[in-house]
């Protein structure tokens, strides 16, 4: 498949994984429409991508946390960009590392609402135009926290865990429709996500992806490029990618 003219929307694209990919399939002139919540940041990229690969951007602040505002934004997408091609469910954080008995509320209802109820709204929106069309292509990002907990991760490997089922099910559901769905397992990729898990703290932030060699958002990219490309008849449904000095979330070999 070819991405010319088809339209990608990609949550969370102000910068990481959400970045390169919408950059990437700009590259391989597919049109986008990009969410985050730091709008200056898309609108930057926006400009970068269409003066680069002349495609067109729309950029849309969201939140995708409450599910009016999600709706209040979806329906703002002009109709000839509505026709959604491949849904990039990237928007996710973890915040916080502690263990669950002294969790932080709040930082719980971060995540679960962002990395599940926000991808499911999202997807609930999006779904429907690509079975009325009988093509589309749904990308979750979770990751490797998603297949076992580690200590301290608790919350946020539960609501990865829980991106992993949405996709099994997702699969299920779509059957028949000619709507894929792939979900991806990232290990250790060097973007924001530490420093938001420490809450700002970027000595800690730098420390994880110190003495090996982590991933970087376009290594992700490559992959989401590869599995939005294949033939109409091929469904990549389930990927682990990590460094190869990670051999599960707690075995890292640092030299
Ligand atoms: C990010 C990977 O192992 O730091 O989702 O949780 S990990």
């Amino acid at each position: 498949m070819n991405l010319k003219n088809k339209v990608a929307l990609v949550t969370g694209a102000s910068a990481g994984i959400g970045k390169a990919i919408a950059t990437k399939f700009a590259e391989h002139c597919c049109n986008l429409i990009i969410t985050a919540r730091r709008v200056n940041l898309i609108d930057e990229l926006s400009k970068e991508l269409t003066a680069k690969y002349g495609v067109r951007v729309i950029t849309i602040e969201n939140d995708i946390r409450n599910f009016e505002n999600v709706k209040i934004a979806f329906d703002s997408i002009p109709d000839e960009l509505k026709k959604i091609d491949i849904l990039v469910n990237n928007a996710g954080l973890a915040r916080g590392l502690s263990t669950i008995q002294d969790g932080d509320i709040n930082d719980w209802e971060e995540m679960i609402d962002t990395n599940m109820k926000g991808l499911l709204y999202i997807s609930r929106l999006v779904l429907p135009i690509m079975v009325a069309k009988s093509s589309g292509m749904v990308i979750n990002i979770s990751s490797i926290a998603g297949r076992a907990a580690y200590p301290k991760g608790n919350v946020y490997c539960a609501t990865k865990s829980a991106v992993r089922t949405i996709s099994e099910a997702m699969a299920i559901d779509l059957n028949g429709t000619g709507v894929r769905v792939c979900n991806i397992d990232p290990g250790m990729v060097e973007t924001e996500f530490s420093l938001v898990r420490f809450h700002g703290d970027s000595e800690k932030a730098e420390n994880v992806y110190k003495q090996f060699t982590p991933l970087i958002g376009e290594d992700i990219a490559d992959i989401a490029l590869f599995v939005a490309t294949r033939p109409g008849h091929v469904m990549i449904q389930d990927i682990m990618v990590t460094p190869t000095d990670q051999a599960t979330a707690m075995v890292v070999n640092r030299k």
